[in-house]
């Protein structure tokens, strides 16, 4: 789809000159503003004051060196990125991202995805994105405490329990949380909730481990409710084996589906008689190991070299966690011809334009990251509320909260997508939904 509006053609002209070699970025930035040409026609004011044009601009890039040294004492030099976004509506919030493709553009379009994303939480949380191209995988512990040390080090100078408030994302979980945290501690002596995703004995929340998959299946639950069906009986794939993938298959499995394929970046495995949920935390969550060692235990399932071969594997229901662009059009159309009836993204912009467009041409139900992925960040926020009040909830209250909120997000998406003409296209919601109440916030704080 194209865009029309020329005050919106230009302004993608110009982030596509602003931010040259950052594809990511521009693909990001494009979606939301073909989504927002019928808000601008109702709404010319934003353009007026200046808010469309701020928010493809991010407030602060800081980019640093990350010198660390191997058991072997070798010295290695990463890159370290945090891209505070947007702060209209509360301090920047959003995740770092340890990945050897990270650079500039990956946080970018993910700093810029997170402001609309926070916002539609309902929750008061501002967009950020941080990340480094470090590779965890096949590293020590010692050797990812010494990065993640040198990394906090200069972070640290950059974030504050009211300012910003990182956490986890591909490559960062409660390890590398845990030794940021320990690092900024004795940095700064003070004990505040300046990181979310933290452990249980140092004021991580109940859920937050289970929030983005779980979230992610409460947002799909209410997207097929709405037209009469439910998780109970389909057959379900859901791509990656990290944090959003595996609750993704835990909650899809308690509410009644089997889930048959899982993956991570080496290839897939497909097990006809429902995936263990058990053996992958084992081999993942314990292990640090590869999914293929999945047919070891279960000689009964198969397993394919490369990734993208998972999209071939028939279901109702398909649920991309694991990176961007990981389904394009072609995924996309191998998936309709199995007869797909839902995507939900649980990753970061895991569909491509084409792909969304044959989900979309074709009437799959669709649900994009912003929306359906929301439940880990607004998990999040809730964590930051138990650390403000030096409280905590129970696992029962969190995950009661979290629920209300995908319930909210899916409302609130879907309302917008029908108040401006386009009822069913959640991804125009999204983006619409985000904006609102981040650009009347702009508005209210004036030219700043
Ligand atoms: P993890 O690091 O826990 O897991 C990532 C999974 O995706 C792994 O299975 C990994 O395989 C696979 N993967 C990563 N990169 C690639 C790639 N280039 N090609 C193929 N597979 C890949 O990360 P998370 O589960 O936390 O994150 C997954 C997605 O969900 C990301 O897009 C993230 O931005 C998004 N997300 C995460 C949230 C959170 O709370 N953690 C919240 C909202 C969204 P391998 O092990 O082989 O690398
Ligand atoms: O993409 C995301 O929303 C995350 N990685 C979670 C961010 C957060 O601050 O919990």
């Amino acid at each position: 789809m194209a865009i029309k509006n020329t005050y919106l053609t230009e302004l993608m002209e110009t982030v596509i000159k602003r931010n040259p070699g950052e594809p990511e970025f521009h693909q990001a930035v494009q979606e939301v503003l073909e989504s927002l040409e019928p808000v601008i026609e109702k709404h010319p004011e934003y353009i007026k004051a200046g808010v469309i044009d701020s928010i493809v601009e991010p407030e602060r890039i800081i980019k640093f060196r990350v010198p660390w040294v191997d058991d072997n004492g070798n010295v290695h030099v990463n890159r370290g990125f945090r891209i505070q976004f947007n702060g209209a509506i509360g301090p920047y919030k959003g995740g770092l991202r340890f990945h050897p493709s990270v650079y500039e553009g990956i946080i970018k379009f993910l700093g810029f995805e997170q402001t609309f994303k926070n916002s539609l939480t309902g929750l008061p949380i501002g967009g950020a994105k941080g990340g480094s191209d470090f590779d965890p995988k096949g590293k020590s512990d010692m050797e990812v405490m010494r990065f993640c040390q040198s990394f906090m080090t200069e972070l640290s100078k950059y974030i504050g329990a009211d300012t910003d408030v990182p956490a986890g994302d591909i490559g960062v979980g409660a390890r590398e949380i845990g030794y940021l945290f320990g690092q900024y501690k004795r940095l700064r002596d003070e004990f505040t909730g300046v990181l979310t995703g933290k452990g249980l004995t140092y004021g991580g929340s109940l859920a937050r481990k289970e929030a983005t998959g779980f979230g992610l299946c409460y947002f799909t639950k209410e997207m097929l409710a709405e037209k009469g069906q439910s998780f109970e009986g389909k057959t379900v794939v859901v791509s990656g084996s990290g944090n959003v993938a595996i609750y993704a298959v835990q909650k899809a499995t308690e509410l009644g589906a089997k889930v048959v394929a899982m993956s991570d970046s080496n290839g897939y495995v497909y097990d006809k008689n429902g995936i263990d949920l058990d053996t992958v935390k084992e081999i993942k969550e314990v292990r640090r190991g590869r999914i293929k060692e999945y047919v070891d235990v279960h000689p009964e399932a198969e397993y394919h070299e490369g990734c993208k071969g998972i999209w071939t594997v028939k279901c109702d229901i398909a649920l991309p966690c694991a990176t961007q662009n990981e389904i394009d059009g072609e995924s996309a159309q191998a998936l309709v011809n199995n007869g797909v009836y839902a995507v939900a993204e649980g990753a970061n912009m895991p569909s491509t334009p084409e792909a969304i467009h044959t989900f979309q041409s074709n009437g799959v139900l669709f649900g994009p990251a912003k929306a359906a992925n929301a439940g880990g960040v607004a998990t999040s926020a809730l964590e930051m509320s138990q650390n403000s009040m030096r409280y905590s909830w129970t696992f029962e209250e969190v995950d009661a909260k979290l629920h209300d909120i995908m319930v909210n997000i899916y409302k609130n998406v879907s309302s917008a997508a029908a108040e401006y003409g386009m009822a069913d296209n959640l991804v125009a919601g999204a983006n619409i939904a985000g904006f609102i109440k981040v650009a009347e916030t702009m508005k209210a704080h004036g030219v700043v």
